[in-house]
Parts: structure tokens; C-alpha cells; sequence
């Protein structure tokens, strides 16, 4: 029976973890530490889908004219796109040239928090 019960347990183990997944940043545009021209909106796709209500991102500026300020944060809507696991950030004005960071924290559909932040830059 041995030999069944270690491929059994394995197969428990791996289902285990599939349950438990949490949704991570899979890709961002901008990138992380990324310098780009002005972009319209900042998206985060995340690896599962998002529970709108419960996830949502803070867009701030953290300096500009190679001087750093306290965190001002940037007038935006944040929505989750059609795909479900996507969230989109849309300045209500463009951005102009200077460092920003984004904090973001999502809910995934089971449930599982997660959060996270990175910064880029506008040239
Ligand atoms: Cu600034």
C-alpha cells in the first residue's frame, strides 16, 4: 500500500496548493522601475481573477525636478478591466514628468489578500 499512498498524499498536496493560490502581479505597464513618456494609465494584471469591490490601487507622485516629496496622491479612477484580473488606473489628468509610486491591493475570487507596490518614473 505504500506505493499507492505516496503518489495519493502528492496529489492532495498539489491540490492543496492549487486551492491556495494568491493572485500575483503577473505584469504592470508601466514596468517596474520603468522611465516612460506619459502614459494614459497604469494596468496591473494580476494571475487570478479580482474581486472589484475588495481591490483597488493609490496612484502618487513621490517628487519631481530630481527633488523627492512627501507621497501626493493622484486623482484617478481604478477599475478592473473586462478580462476580470486586470486593474486600471486613469489619471483624471496626464502625468506630468517626475517619480511616482503605486500601492495596490487585490482580492482575489478566493478570498485571498494580497498587496504590493512599485515605482516608476515619467520622463
Ligand atoms: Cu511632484
Amino acid at each position: 500500500m505504500r506505493s499507492l499512498a505516496l503518489p495519493a498524499a502528492l496529489a492532495l498536496l498539489s491540490l492543496a496548493s492549487a486551492a491556495q493560490a494568491h493572485p500575483k502581479l503577473v505584469v504592470a505597464s508601466p514596468a517596474p522601475n520603468a522611465t516612460v513618456a506619459k502614459p494614459a494609465r497604469v494596468a496591473l494584471q494580476f494571475s487570478e481573477k479580482l474581486m472589484p469591490k475588495f481591490s483597488g490601487a493609490d496612484l502618487m507622485m513621490t517628487g519631481h525636478g530630481g527633488a523627492t516629496h512627501p507621497p501626493m496622491k493622484v486623482a484617478a479612477t481604478t477599475q478592473v478591466a473586462p478580462d476580470g484580473r486586470t486593474l486600471v488606473v486613469v489619471p483624471k489628468s496626464p502625468l506630468g514628468a517626475g517619480r511616482y509610486s503605486v500601492a495596490w491591493h487585490v482580492v482575489s475570487a478566493d478570498t485571498h489578500r494580497v498587496s504590493g507596490n512599485f515605482a516608476f518614473a515619467v520622463k
